[in-house]
């Protein structure tokens, strides 16, 4: 009877549910206006672009949410091994267009809203970036999100829901400024706050003995108690009905802090020190790569990663009733060592609150987690001070002790007492600031170590972690970054798309990339080459029109777009790219009106945030001002060459870019790009490259060929010797003249540009001036196929044809198959 009546109400429930939503037109103009009078609370006779935008977004968002359950039902009932990727930075981007083109309906959107009176694209432009991270490794964390959705791929994503982004960038008078960046500020339609799932998280505090049931237990009892609330964001697959889900956990005031105060009457400043916990998840950290002794940043670590680890274990409990099955219902990874406190904190929930015992505990650890590195220097290896974690988190130091302690045990039975190389690989660095080595933490308890390029993981095995490898070769993998072709084509190229997919007879390519190669039987085909032409042409005008928007200059595109937009870094070597131009300007200036005429005209586009604290990365955007100042303003030269600096440089502002570049330049010095992924984006959207042999380009050359590209530069054997000369390295009388100019003051500032020159005179650390006469000859390379537009277009061909092992979607299958054992779980239509 139970069971009739249940059936009853769920029929009768479905029944008013009316099914699944439906995606016509005219059921979606219904939705908007819904939207605008209920959710906008506008008159639905009256709104505006941004409250169409609003209206739009929920509209969406009601349909991802319906994807959501079907996909987490589904996935509950099979059961299957889950994935739960932890990253502190997702930079997300906009999520409209990539949503409703995920889930097949943007020409229905369209549609709807122009019965409406509004554009798509207008309405699109209202959307503001999620920034919640800093450059290529938290934009690969929102590519590979894709891919695992459209791959089918049951996983959760965790991270932490920023109040501020990524500072926006203003330039005053050429100097870089930071604004904070309140993206919250106007609502955030792709977030669905879950109140109530929220953990407590722990700080300070004190660790006690105690005995219970016979047994020997840890007992921490915390000094301040925060509480972890979830915002989901959905991620739509392509193709498929599977919406999965990023977690981020926001920072809320627990009720169970600060009772002591309540009850001493302090009830005013009670209330104030609750507030002061929400500061855990407010701000992101700007990328200075040195956050040592940053008491912030370490909570926020260790705040994502808890209330992370109780919801994977709580999701797991709630359909087991033992661990047995842990290690192949579970796979944990660390994106960096940024979560690697994941691994301490399942050890103290397995060990002191699920009571497994040590070893057990141990045994799940090394089978769960896997570690992905991104960086390439010891520098940049991320250290705790011991004194830090011990009054922040005293259980987890306790455990790293014991992790190390066993660990140390273990290598001296296999090397003896090799002292050096003990200390070396000890996940505790004794030294003046005694700290614990978050990359020998994770090695150690990971069962797979991956760099994200093979020339990363070669360094890796060689030089950062010879002795691990030596010690665990089996863990070393690589795998090769990738960008997804969903964005960096379908959403911010659509004539690109609708071109690649006219010729090769389907869109099957957006979800299968290796259809790509198709395009290279069609690469002479002088009708593919002029529709090629006409789609790069408006993107052109696009960008042109963007460039004059921003900053007044107005730019022929008939002339070469050349681009190098990316995080400012000296090893990223921007400033090679404006002594380059700085050098042709020269070169213009000097010639006769015959040769001008031989000068392939140029728009040079340069665009990126500068760390806050990293004074020479803004001196850096500062020269490029003033070069443009004075280039831009000479008459003489007029179109023949431009220069602009694109400001606050983002994912959308990516997706205009990127399209409309002819060159796109990657000239890190050898052996310091760990991989690189903004090369892909060019790569797909027919770019030409302009490179050294480095990170993941060494892939591209092997993939299209070092005759579509141009590279120069020293290559990674060479760097030690060339670093080796110093000061009496031989570089280029070019070389010299363009620093002369600066220095004399050809374009002002000279001694504020000083320090910058004499970084690349006397030691250059990233040697601009043994690379520099090699670089003009691959930019003269570069011109003199510009002008062959038939060759400049085959190339470009070749080189979207060539772009799809540098799709997400086979690093994701490569991760998924050989490092997490996970497998599709397709949610059936
Ligand atoms: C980048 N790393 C690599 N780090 O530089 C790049 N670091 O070569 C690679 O393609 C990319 O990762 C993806 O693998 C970063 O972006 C950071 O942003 C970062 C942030 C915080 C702390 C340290």
């Amino acid at each position: 009877i139970e069971s009739a009546e249940k059936r009853t109400k769920a029929e009768r429930m479905f029944g008013l549910l009316d099914g699944f939503l439906k995606n016509d037109s005219i059921s979606l103009q219904k939705d908007i206006l819904h939207h605008v009078a209920y959710t906008v609370a506008r008159s639905p006779f009256s709104f505006d672009d941004f409250e169409a935008y609003q209206a739009l977004a929920h509209s969406v968002r009601d349909r991802l949410i319906e994807r959501c359950h079907d996909t987490q039902i589904y996935f509950n009932n099979k059961d299957p091994k889950r994935l739960y990727f932890l990253s502190l930075e997702y930079l997300m981007g906009r999520s409209l267009s990539n949503s409703v083109i995920n889930l097949g309906i943007r020409d229905q959107y369209a549609d709807a809203l122009n019965q409406l009176g509004f554009e798509f694209e207008v309405v699109a432009e209202q959307e503001g970036d999620a920034a919640l991270g800093n450059g290529g490794l938290a934009r690969l964390s929102a590519c590979q999100m894709d891919s695992l959705a459209t791959l089918d791929y049951p996983v959760w994503g965790y991270g932490l829901r920023y109040q501020y982004g990524l500072f926006r960038q203003v330039i005053v008078d050429g100097f870089q400024h930071e604004q904070p960046d309140y993206w919250l500020n106007f609502g955030n339609p792709w977030e669905i706050e879950r109140v109530h799932v929220s953990y407590t998280v722990k700080f300070y505090g004190t660790v006690k003995e105690e005995l219970r049931n016979g047994e020997n237990c840890k007992v921490w009892e915390p000094g301040e108690i925060v509480e972890a609330v979830a915002y989901d964001n959905p991620i739509p697959g392509y193709g498929t009905r599977n919406t999965i889900t990023l977690r981020l956990w926001a920072a809320k005031p627990s009720d169970q802090q600060d009772m002591e105060s309540y009850n001493t009457g302090d009830y005013i400043n009670a209330v104030l020190n609750r507030h002061g916990l929400e500061n855990i998840s407010s701000i992101l950290y700007p990328d200075d790569r040195s956050y040592q002794g940053k008491e912030l940043r370490l909570k926020q670590q260790y705040f994502f990663v808890s209330a992370s680890v109780q919801d994977i274990i709580r999701r797991f409990k709630d359909t087991h009733s033992n661990f047995d099955e842990f290690p192949e219902k579970v796979a944990l990874q660390l994106n960096d060592t940024h979560p690697s406190l994941a691994i301490a904190e399942v050890m103290r929930l397995l060990v002191d609150v699920e009571h497994l015992g040590w070893d057990r505990a141990w045994d799940m650890v090394c089978k769960i987690f896997s570690f992905t590195t991104h960086t390439v220097s010891r520098e940049g290896l991320e250290k705790i001070p011991v004194d830090l974690l011990s009054s922040l988190l005293p259980r987890h130091l306790q455990i790293i002790y014991d992790i190390n302690f066993n660990f140390m045990e273990e290598l001296k039975k296999r090397i003896g007492l090799d002292y050096d190389r003990l200390s070396r690989m000890s996940i505790i660095e004794e030294g003046a600031v005694k700290s614990i080595r978050m990359a020998n933490l994770a090695i150690v308890c990971s069962h797979t170590v991956n760099g994200v390029s093979r020339v990363h993981s070669e360094l890796l095995k060689t030089r950062l972690f010879k002795d691990f490898y030596e010690h665990w070769p089996h863990k070393f993998h690589y795998k090769t970054n990738g960008v997804t072709q969903r964005r960096w084509i379908v959403v911010s190229n659509p004539g690109l798309s609708s071109l690649i997919s006219k010729w090769l007879g389907t869109e099957a390519w957006i979800r299968n990339i290796d259809l790509l190669t198709v395009l290279q039987e069609h690469a002479s085909d002088p009708d593919l080459h002029r529709e090629w032409k006409m789609v790069k042409k408006v993107n052109k005008m696009r960008l042109a029109e963007y460039i004059e928007a921003m900053s007044g200059l107005k730019v022929s595109i008939d002339a070469m777009f050349d681009v190098q937009t990316k995080r400012i870094h000296e090893y990223k070597r921007q400033l090679l790219n404006i002594l380059g131009i700085i050098h042709r300007y020269d070169c213009i200036k000097n010639m006769d009106s015959k040769d001008r005429k031989r000068v392939v005209p140029r728009v040079c586009i340069i665009g990126g945030k500068a760390a806050p604290g990293y004074e020479i990365a803004k001196k850096i955007i500062k020269l490029c001002y003033a070069v443009a100042e004075k280039i831009n303003d000479d008459s003489d030269i007029g179109d023949l060459l431009k220069l602009v600096f694109i400001p606050d440089y983002n994912v959308s502002v990516a997706e205009l870019v990127i399209p409309g570049a002819d060159l796109s330049q990657h000239l890190s010095t050898a052996g310091h790009e760990a991989s690189g992924t903004g090369s892909m984006k060019f790569l797909m959207n027919g770019c030409l490259l302009l490179a050294t042999e480095d990170g993941s380009t060494i892939e591209i050359i092997e993939e299209i060929g070092a005759d579509n590209m141009f590279l120069f530069g020293a290559k990674l054997h060479e760097v030690p010797a060339l670093r080796e000369e110093g000061p009496s390295l031989k570089v280029p009388l070019q070389f010299s003249r363009v620093v002369r100019m600066i220095r004399e003051g050809h374009f002002g500032y000279e001694d504020y540009f000083k320090s910058l020159c004499d970084t690349i005179e006397g030691r250059d650390h990233y040697l601009l001036g043994a690379d520099f006469g090699s670089y003009l000859e691959a930019q003269a390379a570069a011109d003199k196929v510009f002008v062959d537009q038939e060759k400049w277009t085959r190339m470009s061909i070749l080189s979207t044809a060539g772009s799809g092992r540098f799709s997400s979607d086979k690093t994701i299958e490569d991760y998924a198959e050989k490092t997490w054992g996970i497998q599709p779980c397709r949610c059936p239509l």
